[in-house]
């Protein structure tokens, strides 16, 4: 018999990072090849958005994906939301040359206050949420908080493109697969003062701090510019910010969190006080996952190095929120 299908909105959805996403969900390659899933993709109200959303679904519907039951264009994201089981929420507005970072959150907060009350009307009660746009932890922080029927455990950043630019930094200083590579994660705010974490990382079984030469000047001075400037690379070489990794790595955050995984995965979630975190603030930690629900990693030590980089972004965190607090009265 088939199954029921899933609801899955997507806002941003005609954005590049959109066009990598919904294909690749389409195709079954979130939550495989026996689910049916429905499409309710959300775009800005302007003209030239909604006609580029009209244009991805001529496109979709070309594909003729046998797993595709609807899909839907929409500009209130009271009907995107409508029922859905998962929501990604990509789309905001990008940050302008120039423009700080208390700038860009002033302006995407009224969009993630918006979607947060929507989600909290009319989603599905055990809803999954991924939050993409930037600042992603702090967006993450208004929706949960606008949507206040619904569990905090349903609210969740990533930072898992942080996550796999680790890992796959981590394979080709080796000369490994990335396969082999585990228990690397990344703590914090997605932004400069990310701390990608691999004390306790594994190559093939082996602890890979011991087997890199001169550990801890790469580690300072190597690895952890290049994780936290990738980004910025890619820009300056591509043109344009990532959006196929990106994509890749929302997917792999969410079938994560739905299937389960044995290995150590990054995820940005409400602190439950856990390392001293300040509870709520969506923070980078190292999870496990299992029947849809993640559990963070407990009782790494956290020796002075890490304490002061986490203190970064804490501190970074904070004052975020306090720029945004007043809009959410
Ligand atoms: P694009 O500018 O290509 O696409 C954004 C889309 O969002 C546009 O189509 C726009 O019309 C739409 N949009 C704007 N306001 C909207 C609203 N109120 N409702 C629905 N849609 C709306 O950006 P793209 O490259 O796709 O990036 C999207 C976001 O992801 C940005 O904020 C970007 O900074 C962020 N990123 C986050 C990453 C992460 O690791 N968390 C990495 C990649 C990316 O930089």
């Amino acid at each position: 018999m088939l199954k029921k299908p899933v609801r899955i909105s997507i806002t941003g959805a005609a954005g590049q990072i959109g066009y990598s996403i919904i294909f690749r969900i389409a195709n079954g390659d979130l939550l495989g090849k026996d689910q049916p899933i429905i499409l309710q993709l959300l775009e800005a109200s302007n003209k030239k958005s909604q006609k580029a959303i009209k244009g991805v679904i001529m496109e979709i519907e070309d594909c003729v994906f046998p797993l595709l039951m609807d899909v839907s264009a929409h500009k209130n994201p009271i009907t995107a939301f409508k029922d859905a089981n998962i929501a990604i929420l990509i789309g905001s507005l990008p940050r302008g040359s120039n423009m700080k970072r208390s700038e860009l959150l002033a302006i995407n907060s009224p969009i993630f206050i918006e979607q947060g009350k929507a989600l909290n009307s009319v989603a599905s009660r055990d809803v999954k949420v991924l939050v993409v746009g930037n600042p992603v932890n702090t967006n993450t922080y208004i929706t949960m908080k606008s949507a206040p029927d619904l569990s905090y455990k349903n609210f969740t950043a990533m930072l898992r493109l942080d996550h796999n630019r680790a890992i796959a930094k981590l394979a080709s200083k080796l000369n490994e697969p990335v396969s082999s590579i585990k228990k690397v994660f990344v703590w914090g705010n997605h932004s400069l003062s990310m701390y990608a974490d691999y004390r306790y990382a594994t190559v093939n079984g082996v602890l890979i701090k011991n087997i890199i030469n001169n550990n801890s000047y790469w580690n300072k001075n190597v690895f952890l510019p290049a994780i936290s400037r990738r980004g910025e690379e890619i820009i300056s070489i591509r043109g344009v910010s990532s959006a196929a990794s990106a994509a890749s790595a929302a997917i792999d955050h969410i079938k994560d969190w739905i299937f389960g995984t044995n290995n150590w995965v990054t995820m940005g979630i409400p602190s439950d006080g856990s390392y001293n975190i300040p509870k709520d603030i969506i923070f980078g930690f190292p999870v496990k996952t299992k029947n849809s629900k993640y559990k963070i990693i407990q009782d790494l030590k956290i020796d002075k190095f890490s304490q002061k980089k986490i203190n970064l972004s804490i501190e970074e965190l904070k004052n975020e929120i306090c720029g945004i607090n007043h809009l959410m009265r």
